[in-house]
């Protein structure tokens, strides 16, 4: 894995250093996240699901989520909680939805939620 993301950068160096690649035909030069732009933020992760139970009040999300390689998690149905109670407003079961994780003092939380087509 370390070393596919290796080989993955120094293409993109290369390119840039070459000066003719654009976008390689094939679509290949898909954008790198690289999360370690921005070390001073908390580890954070994407991820997605299909949320299975809201409860705004208590600023909780059940999710049905697919696996989350950042964290090393499998595909699984679990609670996470909001970092803010917005983040879950216009959410409701079934919606399939794209979030945010981070890490926070008391642990992961979600910071940013938006609905998916379904
Ligand atoms: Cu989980």
């Amino acid at each position: 894995m370390k070393n596919m993301l290796w080989l993955g950068l120094f293409g993109i160096i290369g390119m840039g250093m070459s000066g003719v690649g654009q976008a390689a035909p094939d679509g290949a030069a898909v954008p790198l996240r690289v999360a370690a732009a921005d070390g001073a933020q908390a580890a954070a992760a994407s991820a997605v699901g299909v949320v299975q139970q809201v409860k705004p009040e208590e600023g909780k999300v059940k999710i049905s989520h697919e696996p989350i390689a950042a964290l090393g998690w499998p595909a699984m149905t679990m609670y996470f909680r909001v970092k803010d109670k917005a983040v879950l407003e216009g959410i409701a079961a079934g919606d399939r939805v794209r979030f945010d994780l981070e890490k926070g003092a008391t642990g992961l939380v979600i910071t940013r939620m938006e609905k998916m087509a379904k």
